[in-house]
């Protein structure tokens, strides 16, 4: 019912997709529910599909808007993240009070969401950057939800968000994530997991497709198959449902009449950036947003198409042991790309003071969210029981997997490159490990060329301190 004079207990601006959905969502919860929107036609159609759905209080200005919330107020922003996000910060901020709260739900960088943090407690106002996760479906069902901030915002705020987002045996899909840009922080990363693990579902499936002939009716049946195992998933799952659709125009599989070259938004490129700065290994996320943007590079690859292969292998003849081959090494790489996140999460709570609690954020990833899965489950229970765990890697349940994993995964790296498929992921991942367990790495060697060209001196082995040879003189070694 939409009502004109009612005291709304949160208000959200930006009536697109997200915050139509996540308003519906709050209205469907018992909440009155303030509209606002730049465009007063997006207000207008959301009130005439779901008006009866809650409470709604129809606002056309912003001081409208303003002026229909309780106090404390609360409003969640849901528009295009960047400069808009600022603008409407700023349209809010002229006209709410100390104590009010602003929530950006959209998809803000964090080093955004610190500096709108200090620039709004500076005026006295709390804000909280909210990582929300579930697309459309779950901005209406159940979302995760990530926020951040003053963490006597959560108090108020706590209870509204638990109750809309998802849950998981009676656990919601939300908690305080730690102060100013954590929850951004923490939702980028959840992101580039998210693209580390579509594109290990993806070489799994350009292996099936092309190293064992399957159509794509079959490689559906196989993602059907893996979906009750280990690997249940909410990506796995919806591969399954995609590859089994069938294009009406054509009769064809819809997936082989969608052009090969993968967008991005850039939530991949921020985790690998930051990641970069941080100095995290994140070798599946990276590679991952390389990939797609390798499939992008149109012009290169009409160009590169008959490039010589070299002599390539014979096809795998065990069907099915091949298959379970790259089940395994799909479990393995996404426990790499999982443990690498969880490392960047680690480093970035270091850098920012954050005390961030990685079994929380394997608690509230564990439904609501694109990454959603059963595996998230075991990551929970390895940081319950060890909260310092330097990886998960070494988590015994983790371990176990990957020892049982690790031959077929060397199986399929190498027929994947004797056949010429490319694997970036699998591959890397395979090579993450590897260097992680390398009793000795070749970076002696760097450090010798370093202090060569650049006397950037070395450590040695068996003695405390740095060291330097005299490489242009008699090549004597000197303390540094
Ligand atoms: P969009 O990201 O497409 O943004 C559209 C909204 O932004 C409209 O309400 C539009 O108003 C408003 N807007 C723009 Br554009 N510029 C504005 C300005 N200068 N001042 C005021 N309002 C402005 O919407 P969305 O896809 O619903 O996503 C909302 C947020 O949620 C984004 O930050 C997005 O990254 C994030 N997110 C999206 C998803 C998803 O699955 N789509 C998932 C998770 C998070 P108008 O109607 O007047 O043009």
């Amino acid at each position: 019912m939409a009502s004109t004079n009612a005291i709304a207990n949160i208000g959200v601006t930006g009536l697109a997709v997200m915050g139509s959905n996540i308003a519906r969502n709050f209205a469907r919860n018992g909440y009155t529910v303030a509209l606002h929107n730049r465009s007063i036609a997006k207000t207008d159609a959301l009130l005439e599909a779901h008006g009866a759905e809650g409470d709604f209080v129809r606002t056309e200005t912003i001081e409208e808007f303003v002026a229909a919330l309780e106090k404390p107020r609360r409003v969640l922003i849901m528009v295009k993240a960047g400069e808009p996000t600022d603008a409407v910060i700023e349209e809010l901020a002229a006209v709410m009070e100390p104590g009010d709260i602003i929530i950006d739900g959209g998809n803000a960088l964090y080093t955004d969401t610190i500096r709108r943090e200090a620039a709004m407690k500076a005026r006295g106002l709390n804000f909280v950057g909210a990582g929300i996760s579930g697309g459309e479906e779950g901005a209406l069902n159940g979302p995760a939800i990530m926020p951040g901030g003053p963490a006597e915002s959560y108090k108020t705020l706590g209870p509204m968000f638990e109750s809309i987002a998802a849950d998981v045996d009676g656990t919601p899909c939300c908690t305080h994530i730690g102060p100013d840009g954590s929850g951004h922080f923490v939702k980028m990363v959840h992101n580039g997991i998210e693209y580390a693990d579509m594109q290990l579902i993806g070489e799994a499936y350009h292996l099936l497709r092309d190293a064992l002939g399957f159509g794509a009716a079959q490689i559906a049946d196989v993602f059907t198959e893996w979906n009750s195992g280990d690997l249940e998933s909410y990506l796995v799952e919806i591969t399954a449902q995609v590859l089994a659709q069938v294009d009406a125009g054509t009769g064809e599989p819809l997936v082989d009449v969608i052009v090969d070259a993968a967008e991005q938004k850039g939530t991949g490129r921020w985790t690998v950036k930051s990641a970069l700065d941080l100095g995290v290994p994140v070798t599946g996320i990276a590679e991952a947003v390389f990939a797609r943007a390798l499939s992008g590079s149109r012009v290169q690859r009409r160009a590169a198409q008959r490039l010589a292969s070299g002599t390539l292998a014979e096809k795998p003849s065990d069907t099915a042991q091949f298959t379970e081959d790259i089940r395994r090494a799909l479990y393995a790489s996404k426990i790499v790309a999982y443990a690498q996140g969880f490392d960047q999460i680690a480093a970035g709570s270091t850098e920012y003071n954050w005390d961030l609690h990685p079994g929380d954020l394997a608690t509230i990833w564990r439904g609501g969210c694109i990454i959603r899965a059963r595996f998230l489950n075991r990551i929970k229970e390895a940081y319950e029981q060890d909260p310092g765990l330097p990886t998960l890697i070494l988590a015994p349940y983790f371990r176990e997997a990957i020892e049982h994993a690790v031959d077929s995964w060397r199986r399929v790296v190498a027929t994947a490159t004797m056949l010429g498929i490319p694997v970036p992921a699998f591959a890397s991942s395979l090579s993450y490990y590897d260097a992680l367990r390398a009793p000795r790495l070749p970076a002696a060697l760097t450090q010798a060329q370093r202090d060569f060209f650049g006397a950037h001196t070395y450590e040695r082995i068996d003695a405390a301190g740095n060291f330097h040879t005299q490489w242009s003189g008699d090549r004597s070694e000197v303390p540094a």
